[in-house]
């Protein structure tokens, strides 16, 4: 078409800088490291790279706590050190996505600094400021890291608000002043030639707090015009919001080309259908694949030409999905598979999370004192004072905790999986013996090789990128099977998402695989046994649609 964009063809890998490559042997990755490793991300084919906040920052938030934008975190290396990361990307076709986080800055920002030092100080309004009520909190918004979102700050006796920690306090996107400080520094990072921005929670900051409204309040989408408008609006670059409540309505809100507004946003539909409704993340039920194949299907076909799907499984949030809704043990490498196979014949945007493309798995602790994330250490407290078991505790963090996918990416099996000659600051996890970078490499039938084979077809496959979405309704509960039309041609794709044999069976005739996890040959389609986890993509002979 016409009207088309770098992104809508791109497949992005998110790199969480903390755990991908320590250069200097102090336990922590860092932008040297990155460097070192931009040839092994050349070679798995990707086009651009989501950076997770490099910012200055104390890290009570592992970085989502910002307190200079325009300082590189101390640990991580030096703006010139970013510079030559932006160009040694650019020198292999790679572009860099900065992570945007703007709702909230660190309490040790210096507009945060100065706005707490009195009520009169030109940057206190920079922030949500409010007075307490008979004595306690504004109201009872709550922080979604738990506790009240409002901390009082004792020496002006005014409460401020922090929808996440208490050293995040949220910036005031009422004030013209705050947007337009944004802006600027949205702008010395584009005139450096990053990829495009990330924006961390960006549903919040259309927040009235005094209403309770902190996602998609009224003013949200006149901000992002206006950021648009002002930053990035004339450049093509990938903007992705983070939008934890977005249905396909308002995904379109964001991402109507005519809107201008951003490209397109992660939306979360299918990261909850485990969980229990009306309850947290922490509780848990199986996940059924009709609601999996509903939500997807509808994601797929519900945004048209409105909006632009982005896909995934995984980030830094997230257990590791092989563990989660693959099978980290048997079938690991089927499953992982089959899951990347189901993912990037999609259409929209994929991101890959560091490790997903080796099947790296979740880590299980023993012990709360291995646990480094704030969000699952307030969850341990807060149910350790609730009376929950500490057993059920830690089940919960094993099985959702956001350090999960936060271990050190896993290079080969020398000491500390290659991450680091240092100390880790997170554990390894102890299977890097097996999983591991150099080993995927050496192995022709790695997990590393069909994410490979994925990313080398949607450039060479404008099916996959452009095609139109058909779900196919008649199969077996837990076969989610697919096709993909385009100029007269069509593609089945065919999952098996269990682990259990099923049944397949099509009347049609296929004239080439484009992609299997087996060895198997899928001439005739009729009345086939899918081993667990089988999964394979076939061009349909004829014309089909
Ligand atoms: O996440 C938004 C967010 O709401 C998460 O805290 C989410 O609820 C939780 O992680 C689910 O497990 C973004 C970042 O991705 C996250 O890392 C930050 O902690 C958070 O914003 C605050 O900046
Ligand atoms: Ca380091």
């Amino acid at each position: 078409g016409t009207n088309t964009h770098w992104w809508q063809e791109a497949v992005v890998y998110q790199v969480y800088p903390r755990s991908f490559q320590d250069s200097n042997g102090d336990g922590i990755g860092d932008l040297a490291g990155i460097i070192q490793r931009l040839d092994y991300l050349k070679k798995l084919g990707i086009s651009a790279i989501w950076l997770s906040p490099v910012y200055r920052s104390p890290n009570d938030d592992n970085g989502y706590d910002i307190s200079d934008y325009e300082q590189i975190m101390t640990e991580f290396g030096t703006m010139a050190d970013m510079d030559h990361l932006i160009q040694a990307a650019q020198q292999r076709d790679i572009k860099i996505i900065m992570d945007l986080v703007v709702n909230h800055t660190s309490d040790e920002h210096p507009w945060f600094i100065a706005s707490r030092t009195s009520k009169e100080n030109p940057y206190r309004d920079f922030y949500v400021w409010r007075e307490g009520h008979d004595g306690n909190a504004p109201n009872d918004l709550e922080s979604t890291f738990l506790g009240s979102a409002w901390q009082l700050d004792e020496s002006s006796g005014e409460y401020y608000l922090h929808l996440f920690s208490q050293k995040q306090p949220d910036l005031n996107w009422e004030n013209p002043d705050v947007r337009t400080a944004i802006y600027d520094m949205m702008n010395f990072w584009i005139d450096k030639g990053i990829g495009g921005f990330r924006m961390d929670v960006i549903d919040l900051v259309g927040k009235i707090p005094d209403e309770k409204i902190t996602g998609n309040g009224p003013k949200l989408h006149d901000y992002l015009h206006e950021m648009n408008t002002k930053t990035f609006g004339d450049k093509d670059l990938l903007t992705v919001g983070e939008t934890w409540g977005a249905t396909p309505e308002i995904a379109k809100l964001y991402s109507d080309p005519k809107r201008n507004e951003l490209s397109m946003v992660f939306q979360f539909e299918h990261v909850g259908l485990d969980e229990e409704p009306g309850k947290s993340k922490w509780d848990l039920r199986p996940l059924q694949i009709t609601e999996l194949k509903k939500v997807f299907s509808k994601w797929q076909t519900e945004l048209g030409d409105q909006g632009w799907n982005s896909l995934f499984w995984n980030n830094h949030d997230l257990p590791r999905i092989v563990s989660r809704w693959g099978n980290d043990s048997t079938y690991r490498v089927q499953s992982a598979k089959m899951l990347a196979i189901l993912l990037h014949m999609l259409k929209g945007t994929p991101y890959i999370y560091q490790g997903e493309e080796i099947g790296m798995t979740n880590r299980i602790i023993q012990d709360i004192a291995e646990v480094e994330d704030i969000e699952s250490k307030n969850m341990y407290a807060d149910r350790i004072e609730k009376g929950y078991p500490e057993e059920a505790i830690l089940a919960s963090i094993n099985a959702k905790g956001r350090d999960n996918a936060r271990t050190p990416m896993q290079w080969n099996d020398t000491v500390n999986a290659g991450f680091t000659t240092g100390t880790p600051w997170i554990d390894v996890n102890q299977n890097y013996h097996e999983i591991n970078v150099e080993q995927a490499l050496a192995d022709k039938e790695s997990i590393f090789y069909t994410y490979q084979k994925l990313i080398e077809l949607r450039k060479t496959h404008p099916l996959i990128v452009w095609g139109s979405f058909e779900l196919l309704e008649d199969t077996a509960t837990d076969v989610f099977a697919y096709y993909r039309h385009y100029q007269g041609k069509s593609w089945l794709i065919v999952c098996n998402f269990s682990d259990q044999e099923q049944t397949f069976s099509l009347d049609k005739p296929a004239e080439k695989t484009i992609i299997a996890n087996t060895e198997n040959e899928y001439h005739n389609l009729l009345d086939r046994t899918l081993a667990p986890y089988e999964a394979f993509v076939i061009k349909l002979g004829g014309k089909t649609h």
